[in-house]
């Protein structure tokens, strides 16, 4: 197995570099990302991985002289083996205060009254991922994989795809991608971008199931593309989008919570703290973190519960986040204010109901903290993941003690044995606190083991692990689908193939090959181009071409009477050989007509957009010009009565691109195609088509004819291009004199 580097991409590196008097200082990052993918990289030291090496690439967290970049740069890839990515101090305000934590990240938060929609932040995240794609694409090597982190640079993926268009991308979002109506209050132009963005990458992945079906249905109804089982097929490519909840590294904090530093610091922490029963919260300085909804419950309880006063000590650390900006200050201030207020009210001497401490931890008290403390109060109003819900449960070595963890957080989907609260409530959060300070030691243990076991098994390791392994055989599909293409080796073969055959049978499907959907199928007339083609290809006498199509004979012979082809209509019903008059492919009943059709048109009234064809022998329900969500549930509710309507009369059902149609048994395309191919018995077939209909005549093909399937699905056909436009330039090299053609 070839070994591949890893590069990951993410807003800031695992450090920060201060510049002092012409020297670079470097500290390391405290947060989930940095200290857990730290760990996945460490264990890519085994044979079985199938990445050898890493390379971190972002920013280096300031802005640094010009004088100094070069320093910068060697230090950080010998020290860290990682890349920076230089932006100004305007440049950073803009695009991270500006863009990432006004607009998106209070948005994807469920804050909408908290987002600012500017034209100059979304000029500058867009300016911001240019530079990132045209750095990254500098660096990376040929056989590199790309990993891209969070919401700082959803339009990556694209903008860098651009540059390497085979290498494999990932993209993962530490945060929640809302639901749709949440997602739809961003403007329209930019919506369309980041979704566009985020489909460059070959795999998205999200911490839980609903931020991944949210997205889902964003690509569904905002870019109209539908996926199956998480797979979407956009135009020429396949992303797949799939959850993967991120772990810790829960070895680490185990063994942490047993090491001398941390119960040294345990014992001098249980003393200086002098309580029955220390409740601890950890979190970045944030709203979207429920820190006061917190203090509030923790009042309610000291209020109306009196018999836990001086039994019980709150400890509230509170790492300084985002310090620039206001919104920031101001909560900082009101959280500082209220716990003034409790630690007023309810204190004595003796007694300090609150500790409060702003600021960050080195890791060892950090642990410590986490192993002195009988409840954990995890209460953010929403939150991706969560981390420190894990590692608290990871650092309890005798596996006491009690998670509250808001239903809010990702977290919350696997730990659901901790103790599950909504925030917005004061009084569940307390009675919460309450049923926590008074658990018994057992079911704590009960309740803690399972939680443990859960994220010993699925950690950061595995998670990491997981992505990459995803990655690599969502490429492996999108590289099968590749293999497929129409590229110049096949298509020289064919068309000398072509050039060299005395008989030619060159057989059609009209909508989706020779010419695009249209809102309404009357709309989608043949270009000039196309008839010109087609009459050229006609005029050569060794060309038998055929145009079957599940049109209606009155409208295919309007559109091809005056060419020299053969016209099937309607899946194989009618035949109309060049000159003569259409005919029955063989006697048929309609019958079952007349109680089907009012079935398709109950559909059609349900679902606006949406309407019936009929045609002599079949009948069609459209839902291209539908809402998109609505009518995919619709269309697998009709699928589903439709099949009792038609279980004992002669007709069947069939799923077409945004169409049911409901037609005679034994019509296909497969049928009429295999029976028209035999009994020519030319020397070159090719079929063309782009549709489930015509799967039926690409299984049934020859082993020596060309079966070309237009856009990229799985198919029986031998090749693949992607659009109406290559069916044309294909058809046009066939045509062209210059290949001898006609000659
Ligand atoms: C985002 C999403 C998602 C905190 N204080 C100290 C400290 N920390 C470490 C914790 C934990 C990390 O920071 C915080 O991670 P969270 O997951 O709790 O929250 P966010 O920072 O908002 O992270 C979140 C996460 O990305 C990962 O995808 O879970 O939902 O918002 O690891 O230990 N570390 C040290 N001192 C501290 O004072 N050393």
């Amino acid at each position: 197995m070839s070994k591949r580097r890893l590069v990951i991409v993410s807003n800031r590196l695992p450090f920060i570099v201060r510049e002092r008097a012409g020297e670079l200082r470097y500290t390391p990052s405290v947060g989930g990302l940095a200290t857990g993918l730290s760990a996945y990289l460490r264990s890519l030291d085994v044979p079985q991985s199938s990445v050898k090496d890493y390379l971190w690439v972002g920013w280096p967290g300031s802005t640094v002289n010009d004088a100094s970049k070069a320093r910068l740069r060697r230090e950080t890839f010998e020290k860290f083996q990682s890349s920076p990515i230089f932006l100004s101090a305007e440049e950073m305000d803009l695009f991270y205060h500006g863009f990432c934590n006004g607009t998106l990240w209070p948005l994807f938060h469920y804050f909408p009254s908290l987002t600012t929609y500017r034209e100059d932040y979304w000029k500058q995240y867009q300016q911001v991922n240019k530079t990132f794609a045209e750095s990254v694409s500098e660096i990376l090597k040929p056989d590199d994989i790309v990993w891209i982190h969070d919401y700082q640079l959803m339009l990556l993926p694209r903008l860098l795809r651009q540059y390497v268009p085979q290498s494999p991308i990932g993209f993962f979002l530490h945060i929640p991608f809302p639901s749709f109506e949440i997602f739809r209050l961003i403007p329209q132009e930019w919506r369309r971008e980041i979704l566009q963005g985020l489909m460059g990458a070959d795999l998205v992945g999200f911490h839980t199931y609903e931020y991944t079906q949210n997205f889902l249905r964003c690509v569904l109804r905002i870019l109209g593309i539908g996926n199956t089982m998480g797979s979407i097929i956009a135009h020429d490519r396949i992303v797949k989008a799939e959850t993967f909840p991120m772990g810790i590294d829960v070895a680490h904090f185990a063994e942490a919570a047993q090491s001398p530093e941390v119960q040294r610091e345990r014992d001098v922490l249980r003393k200086s703290l002098k309580t029955d029963k220390v409740i601890l919260s950890v979190d970045r300085l944030d709203y979207t973190k429920g820190i006061l909804n917190r203090l509030e419950a923790y009042e309610y309880l000291l209020e109306n519960f009196k018999e836990y006063r001086r039994h019980v000590v709150l400890v509230m650390i509170v790492v300084p986040s985002r310090v620039a900006v206001r919104q920031y200050e101001r909560m900082k201030k009101q959280i500082e204010e209220t716990v003034g207020r409790i630690n007023g009210k309810f204190g004595s001497v003796g007694w300090t109901p609150i500790i409060y401490q702003y600021k960050a931890l080195p890791f060892h008290p950090l642990v410590a903290f986490y192993t002195v403390s009988d409840v954990a109060l995890v209460t953010p109003l929403r939150d991706g993941m969560n981390l420190v819900a894990k590692e608290y449960v990871a650092s309890r070595a005798d596996d006491t003690g009690v998670l509250i963890l808001s239903e809010m957080a990702g977290a919350a989907k696997e730990l659901g044995e901790a103790v599950i609260i909504n925030p917005n409530y004061r009084e569940e959060v307390a009675s919460a606190m309450r049923m926590a300070l008074d658990m018994p030691l057992e079911e704590q243990r009960r309740r803690n083991r399972v939680m443990k076991e859960r994220i010993r098994r699925y950690n950061v390791v595995r998670w990491a692990g997981d992505f990459v392994t995803q990655l690599l055989s969502v490429q492996d599909v999108r590289r099968s689908f590749y293999s497929k293409l129409l590229l110049e080796d096949s298509r020289s073969e064919l068309t000398e193939r072509y050039r060299a055959s005395l008989s030619r049978g060159i057989y059609l499907d009209y909508d989706g090959t020779l010419s695009p959907f249209t809102l309404h199928p009357e709309d989608a007339a043949p270009s000039k181009e196309l008839l010109t083609l087609l009459k050229i290809l006609a005029g050569d006498s060794r060309n038998n071409i055929t145009i079957i199509s599940g049109r209606k004979r009155d409208v295919l012979g309007e559109w091809f009477e005056s060419l020299p082809i053969r016209l099937v209509a309607e899946h194989g019903i009618w035949i109309l050989e060049p000159g003569k008059e259409w005919v029955m492919a063989k006697p048929m009943n309609n019958s079952w007509k007349s109680s089907i059709l009012p079935v398709l048109e109950q559909y059609a009234d349900r679902l606006p957009g949406s309407f019936v064809e009929e045609k002599e022998f079949s009948a069609v329900w459209h839902y291209r010009g539908a809402d998109p969500e609505h009518s995919e549930s619709l269309a697998a509710e009709l699928m589903d009565t439709l099949m009792g309507f038609t279980a004992n009369v002669d007709a069947q059902v069939m799923r077409g691109n945004k169409i049911i149609e409901v037609r005679p048994v034994g019509v296909t395309k497969g049928i009429i195609g295999e029976e028209l191919i035999q009994r020519a018995n030319d020397e070159f077939v090719l079929f063309i088509g782009d549709d489930w209909t015509d799967e039926d005549l690409f299984k049934v093909l020859p082993g020596a004819a060309y079966s070309v399937k237009v856009g990229m699905a799985q198919t029986h056909a031998r090749f693949m291009v992607q659009g109406v436009q290559d069916v044309l330039a294909l058809l046009g090299q066939l045509a062209s004199p210059s290949d001898g053609a006609g000659d």
